[in-house]
């Protein structure tokens, strides 16, 4: 296997990669959609002057590109933002009739794409057109200086698109600092820790009914296969009301788990995401760590609020026994709030922060992976209680 940009991105190997994410061997040959891995994660927000400097100041982003009023772009304000293998783009509207200020007046601050680093674009498009795709961009050639990218989108729940770009056009890659349009920037913020080593998986908030529908989208349209992971009827009614499977794409670089609300007594957690998203969105982000408690320190020292786990989650004496020993003593997760599963292939650690925004939708996890390939199945029922715990007090249950 030769490195992909990913790794080449983050100065990682194919090996640490891996081990931060979960990666299997796959026959690339057969499949219908390859995708070499993420290519950026763009939000829409109503401030992107001020959301590129939380994202460097609490997160430890570094700033590397720009597109603006400066660089002939009246439209919006986009800045790029790196760690590891990470890439956000966050963009916020100047002129008040952008498309970008009803998108925020709609649903708040937001991810509206999701997209994918593919080595032919062409290929991708025919396949989703013929699996029945919403092609939002046709495939199209972008240019400057520093070379060409081919771009092109498919549409994916609610309002969120997938951009596929190819990167390597004609046999040169290109080597600018982000896409065609874009400008070098930095930014004179000293980052104290490298939080955000690479992408896990981004979970989808869907309508009630649909999941089954977007989870056979991802397969039929691109090649994706079903992990084992999921949530069923018996976790549903006993205490988060929602339902959950998780799709990935061959290698297991892209996992995309699909929550929809379940019928339940109170209002679930989807749904209060559904009210205030107005619609299927991106829930949450999951960041691969290399040091899941020198982040949490790290990032509760800038501020940076996490879910409160309560005492009684690490003194039940049947968690003791199922998770065994970890890499510290559990005293060590204890007084940081972390959370810790265990399955056949190893263990994990894991924690989830408030939402990021003003209204109760997008969150990141950070996880750290010690060979189990899930997603903290154990963990849900302390998980979700922890969620309603905010929701009720936002007079949302
Ligand atoms: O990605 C996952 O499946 C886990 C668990 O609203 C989870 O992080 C699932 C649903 C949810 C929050 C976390
Ligand atoms: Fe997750």
């Amino acid at each position: 296997m030769t490195l992909t940009t990913d790794e080449l991105r983050a100065d990682l190997t194919l090996e640490q990669l891996r081990q931060l994410v979960g990666l299997v061997e796959y026959d690339e040959a057969g499949d219908v959609f390859p995708v070499t891995g993420w290519d950026a994660i763009v939000f829409v927000v109503g401030n992107a002057t001020q959301t590129a400097h939380y994202y460097q100041a609490a997160w430890g982003m570094e700033l590397v590109a720009y597109s603006g009023p400066e660089t002939g772009n009246r439209d919006h304000k986009a800045f790029v933002l790196a760690s590891g293998s990470i890439r956000f783009v966050v963009m916020g509207a100047v002129d008040p009739d952008s498309p970008l200020a009803d998108h925020h007046r709609r649903h708040g601050d937001g991810v509206v794409d999701i997209a994918l680093e593919v080595p032919d674009v062409d290929r991708c498009i025919a396949q989703a057109r013929s699996a029945g795709a919403t092609v939002l961009l046709e495939p199209e050639d972008r240019t400057d200086e520093f070379g060409t990218v081919r771009v092109a989108a498919i549409a994916t729940y609610g309002e969120t698109r997938h951009t596929l770009v190819q990167r390597e056009v004609g046999g040169t890659t290109y080597a600018g600092p982000y896409l065609p349009g874009y400008v070098a920037r930095s930014s004179s913020m000293t980052r104290p820790l490298r939080v955000f080593a690479a992408l896990d998986h981004i979970v989808g908030n869907v309508e009630l009914g649909a999941m089954d529908e977007w989870v056979s989208f991802y397969n039929r349209v691109m090649g994706f296969v079903n992990m084992a992971e999921f949530i069923g009827d018996d976790i549903a009614t006993d205490y988060s009301a929602l339902m959950s499977k998780v799709v990935a794409n061959g290698n297991h670089r892209v996992k995309f788990p699909l929550n929809e609300p379940a019928i339940a007594a109170r209002k679930s957690q989807i749904d209060e995401y559904l009210e205030f998203y107005r619609g299927a969105g991106a829930q949450h982000l999951a960041v691969a760590t290399e040091d899941i408690l020198a982040s949490v320190d790290a990032l509760r020292a800038n501020g940076v609020e996490f879910l409160e786990t309560p005492d009684s989650y690490y003194d039940d004496p049947e968690l003791r026994r199922r998770i065994g020993e970890v890499r510290v003593p559990i005293e060590e997760l204890k007084s940081r709030g972390i959370l810790v599963d265990r399955d056949e292939d190893g263990y994990l650690l894991q924690i989830f922060t408030r939402p990021l925004g003003d209204r109760p939708t997008v969150f990141f996890e950070l996880i750290e992976r010690h060979g189990s390939l899930g997603f903290g199945k154990g963990n849900f029922k302390a998980l979700f209680e922890a969620i309603e715990r905010e929701q009720e007090k936002r007079g949302n249950l």
